[in-house]
């Protein structure tokens, strides 16, 4: 592993077994609530108690989650990596906080936290754990009611995009762990992965939409095929 560069792409089935639910399974999020009125900066203008109330039933759940055995075997991974003089980035699309939870330090989250908001109108950042709501004040510019989740929704740019791309220019495996491969840009990754020569491989439930693009696949549980492969 001495000098060896991975790039993790991790979705919401890494996160399942954790109980915090996928997006487009048969059961997912987007099955009961409708993307357009929770998921984008014009439905959040529409109506932001609705956002509100989506996200603060989602934080809530946060609390009590906890890693699952895909989480802790990425964050083993990420350990003996670093003290082979490698290196593993964990670049998920999950709000939640389990890689964290599980011990990984090198992560970057694209789509943002769930535990973090920020100010519509100056933008100041901070860590939040409970409800948010319309009286919520900015401590920075003092305005009320522009607090929103640090999530990122349609339309608008995910975080870390250049330091993504630079990893992916520069690893030597990449792998997607646990997602549909139908949001953009994570579903491109595999495809700027292979253009620099990169080899991936594909962790799922079952294939994704864009398996065909993988170099190799292995498919199962995440509990189960992320340790498998970590091993
Ligand atoms: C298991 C398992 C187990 C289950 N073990 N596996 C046309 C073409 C190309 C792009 C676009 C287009 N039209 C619009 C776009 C852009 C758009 C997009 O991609 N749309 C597509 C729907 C087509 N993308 C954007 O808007 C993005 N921004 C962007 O492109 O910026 C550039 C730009 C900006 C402005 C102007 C111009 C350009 C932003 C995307 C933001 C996505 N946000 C969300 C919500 C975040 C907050 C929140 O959590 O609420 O992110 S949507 C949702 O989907 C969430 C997820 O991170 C994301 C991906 O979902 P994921 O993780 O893949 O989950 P699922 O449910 O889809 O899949 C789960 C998988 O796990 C399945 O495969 C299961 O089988 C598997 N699984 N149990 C292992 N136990």
């Amino acid at each position: 592993m001495q000098g060896v560069r991975i790039v993790v792409l991790t979705g919401a089935g890494i996160s399942a077994e954790s109980g915090m639910g996928t997006f487009r399974d048969k059961d997912g999020i987007w099955t009961k609530v409708p993307l357009e009125d929770v998921a984008t900066p014009e439905g959040f203008a529409r109506n932001p108690q609705l956002v509100h109330d989506f996200y603060n039933a989602r934080r809530a759940a946060l609390k009590p989650a906890k890693p699952n055995a895909a989480h802790f075997a990425l964050a083993e991974l990420e350990r003996a990596m670093r003290d082979a003089g490698g290196d593993l980035l964990i670049v998920t699309q999950n709000v939640d906080n389990l890689h964290e939870k599980a011990g990984s330090e090198n992560v970057l989250h694209m789509h943002g936290e769930l535990t973090k908001v920020f100010c519509g109108s100056c933008h100041h950042k901070l860590d939040w754990f409970d409800d948010l709501g319309l009286v919520d004040v900015c401590g920075h510019c003092g305005k009320e009611g522009l607090m929103r989740p640090d999530v990122v929704w349609f339309g608008e740019m995910p975080y870390h995009m250049e330091n993504i791309y630079q990893a992916l220019g520069q690893a030597d495996l990449f792998v997607s762990i646990g997602t549909s491969g139908s949001v953009y840009p994570a579903a491109g990754f595999v495809n700027e992965a292979r253009m620099n020569g990169v080899s991936t491989l594909e962790l799922n439930l079952e294939p994704s939409e864009n398996a065909h693009a993988f170099d190799d696949g292995r498919y199962g549980a995440a509990s189960e095929i992320v340790p498998a492969w970590v091993d």
